[in-house]
This record gives structure tokens, C-alpha cells and sequence, in this order.
């Protein structure tokens, strides 16, 4: 399965990109607490592990995951941050509700990434039971919280333009 191949939860500290300065938005879904509040709690000591001040992450919940494409919009729009963080965790159930909920945020998240100029990092667990959401938050397959921090860094690092000073890489 591709996240036992790649696991950025067992990240090299020293190829992190400094968050010093850097503002970041955290939104979570209370849907799935036991997974979700580990999933936050790892993003935010990933992000202050690597720079990050405390006082420059703000978290906000939702009460489920489909709410993370309202929440995150509402960050993206406010211009506070540099990068906004999603957080949830569907569990695959008896109803298509599941399919639907995964769609719908995987699409609303996928707008603001496009329509806006702040990157929102898709930390959206799916899963079909509780216990590979609990292998992915915190447990043998590390914490998807965690590669969220490190993904938002990375974004924050790079250069998509192609002006003067980007020219030299
Ligand atoms: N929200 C989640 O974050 N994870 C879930 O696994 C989840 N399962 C749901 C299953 C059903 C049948 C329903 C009705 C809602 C579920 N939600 C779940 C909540 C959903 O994201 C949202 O909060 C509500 O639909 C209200 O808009």
C-alpha cells in the first residue's frame, strides 16, 4: 500500500525548511476525536519542532470532516496564514455516506489549492476501520499529522515562479 511505502513520519530533521515566521492554520474535525486530536497534536509539535513559534499557529475544529472545506476556506480567505492545515478521519461505514464525505472534501480542499495562493495540505485519513486509522496516527505507520507539518514547511520553501531570483536553481 503506497503510505507503507512512503512514510515522511520518520523525516530527516535536517532537510526540514525552517518555519521560523512562518503563520499557520490548523482546522480539525472532532468527528473520529481519538484520531483526529492526534493527528493535530502531531502537526503542531512538528511545526514547532521545526521553527514554528506557538504563537503563530491558530486552531480552530469543526464538527465533522465535510465542515473542513467551510473551515479551511474561511483561513485561506482570512489572509492570516501562510499555509492551512485540514485535518480529519472517515471511517468507511454501512452507507455510501463515507464516498460522498471523501469526495466532497477532497474536492472543496482541491478548489481552495487552485483559487487561492495559500496551500491547503490535505490531512484527510480514509480508511476502512478504525485500526489502520489508529496505524496512521501515531502508531506503526507514524502520524499523518506529522507529514502534514512537513508538507506545509516544504511548500513554504519553494519557489513556483519563474522570476530573476528563481533562476539560479
Ligand atoms: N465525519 C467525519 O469526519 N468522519 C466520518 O467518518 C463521518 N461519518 C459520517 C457518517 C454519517 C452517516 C454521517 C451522517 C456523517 C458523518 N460524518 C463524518 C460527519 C460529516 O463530516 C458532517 O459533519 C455531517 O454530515 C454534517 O455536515
Amino acid at each position: 500500500m503506497a503510505t507503507e511505502l512512503k512514510n515522511l513520519s520518520s523525516y530527516d530533521p535536517t532537510m526540514v525548511p525552517n518555519g521560523k515566521g512562518r503563520k499557520i492554520g490548523i482546522v480539525y474535525a472532532e468527528w473520529n476525536e481519538n484520531i483526529t486530536h492526534a493527528l493535530r497534536d502531531g502537526a503542531i509539535k512538528t511545526l514547532i519542532d521545526n521553527g514554528v513559534e506557538e504563537s503563530d499557529i491558530t486552531v480552530a475544529s469543526v464538527p465533522g470532516s465535510f465542515e473542513l472545506i467551510f473551515g479551511a476556506s474561511q483561513m485561506v480567505k482570512s489572509g492570516c496564514y501562510d499555509a492551512v492545515i485540514a485535518i480529519g478521519c472517515v471511517i468507511r461505514g454501512d452507507t455510501p455516506h463515507f464516498d460522498y464525505i471523501c469526495e466532497g472534501v477532497t474536492a472543496g480542499l482541491s478548489k481552495l489549492n487552485v483559487e487561492y495562493d495559500v496551500p491547503v495540505i490535505f490531512g484527510l485519513i480514509t480508511t476502512n476501520n478504525l485500526q489502520q486509522a489508529e496505524e496512521r496516527s501515531g502508531g506503526r505507520l507514524g502520524n499523518k499529522g506529522d507529514e502534514c507539518a512537513v508538507t506545509a514547511l516544504h511548500m513554504l520553501s519553494q519557489r513556483f515562479d519563474n522570476t530573476s531570483s528563481n533562476k539560479s536553481r
